[in-house]
């Protein structure tokens, strides 16, 4: 029996391995250069869009959860996400608030490439607080707010978020999750029982029982109170802790991005919001972009937190715009 045989040289070999060698280092040392020097430049936010969505959602009034104001704004916020391109998903819950009553809350969320294992979230609550309970003024301490800042803020960035992403799209897949049922927390006139865990109702509905199971992020960003009148971020204590790298990336880009006299890199003071749910249930470290006040004496929120003022005359473009801007130019440069 004949065998063929192969006659591989040791020359053969040699040049084999140094044209593959080759071509892989040439290839390594150019994909690495050009990675590390590409910085993406993400497309304009547009802030007076943002301040207009921020308007739709006050002009409903109060969105305090069983109002006809909060189900007439959250169709409007399915509808928009609906329009900008995204899959949308609907969670229905009935919720018990710290005085027993059954909220009807509704989580909405907008989905882009819901196929793609490659995803970041974006967040903010919708609903509006049914208490100026830090209102300067006693009669107003059973009245439900606007919310232009406290709720309103976030959603109007993210909307406007949406609407770019469905013009050009970021690599990776990305979620906008409108958490409802935030703000109807155990009020300060309260002197009974006290219930825990009474705020984001429906971010600890979300932890239990995500939209899609097994839902994964890498991490996620929530916005809360982005639009007033001198705001300033610093960051988040929880949100430095268990998301560090995403809150140092953040910060940075917004400094690159001029918007340093907003992105203070100095701790402010830790809160309770639905980024710690989403962390500690949903296991997705999220950091808490929240207005601190260093300077303000009844709260760290700033002056018209809780209170009657917070209404659309409290919102400043330019706050939407660092805010909005910034986080844009995180994502976009995601691979
Ligand atoms: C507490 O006051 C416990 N948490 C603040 C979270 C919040 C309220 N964000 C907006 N309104
Ligand atoms: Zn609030």
């Amino acid at each position: 029996m004949r065998i063929k045989k192969l006659f591989i040289t040791p020359m053969f070999l040699l040049t084999l391995t140094g044209v593959v060698a080759c071509g892989n280092s040439k290839k390594a040392d150019n994909t690495d250069a050009a990675e590390k020097q590409v910085v993406v430049k993400a497309p304009a936010f547009n802030a007076d869009s943002a301040y207009a969505y921020v308007q739709a959602q006050t002009d409903f009034g109060p969105r305090v959860p069983n109002t006809q104001a909060h189900k007439e704004c959250g169709e409007y916020l399915a509808k928009q996400l609906e329009k900008f391109g995204a899959k949308v998903y609907n969670q229905y819950a009935d919720l018990e608030a710290w005085n027993g009553t059954i909220l009807k809350a509704r989580n909405i969320i907008g989905a882009y490439k819901p196929e793609s294992k490659k995803r970041v979230m974006l967040c903010a609550h919708w609903d509006s607080r049914p208490y100026a309970d830090y209102d300067a003024d006693e009669k107003n301490h059973r009245k439900p707010i606007d919310g232009a800042n406290d709720g309103a803020s976030g959603v109007g960035v993210l909307l406007e978020i949406a609407r770019q992403i469905q013009q050009k799209a970021p690599e990776l897949g990305v979620d906008i999750i409108f958490f409802d049922a935030e703000d109807y927390g155990t009020p300060e006139w309260h002197t009974g029982a006290y219930k825990p865990h009474d705020w984001c109702l429906g971010s600890q509905y979300w932890g239990r029982t995500p939209h899609v199971s097994g839902y994964y992020a890498r991490y996620g960003i929530l916005l809360d109170m982005v639009g007033g009148k001198g705001g300033t971020f610093y960051y988040e204590p929880y949100s430095y802790r268990t998301a560090r790298k995403e809150v140092k990336k953040i910060w940075k880009k917004a400094h690159e991005l001029g918007y340093g006299s907003y992105f203070i890199m100095e701790e402010g003071s830790e809160v309770t919001d639905d980024h710690v749910y989403v962390n500690q249930l949903a296991r997705i470290p999220c950091v808490d972009i929240i207005n601190y006040d260093p300077t303000c004496e009844t709260s760290s929120f700033g002056p018209t937190w809780h209170t009657v003022n917070d209404n659309i005359s409290n919102i400043d473009r330019n706050t939407l715009k660092a805010v909005g801007q910034t986080v844009m130019d995180v994502i976009y440069n995601e691979k």
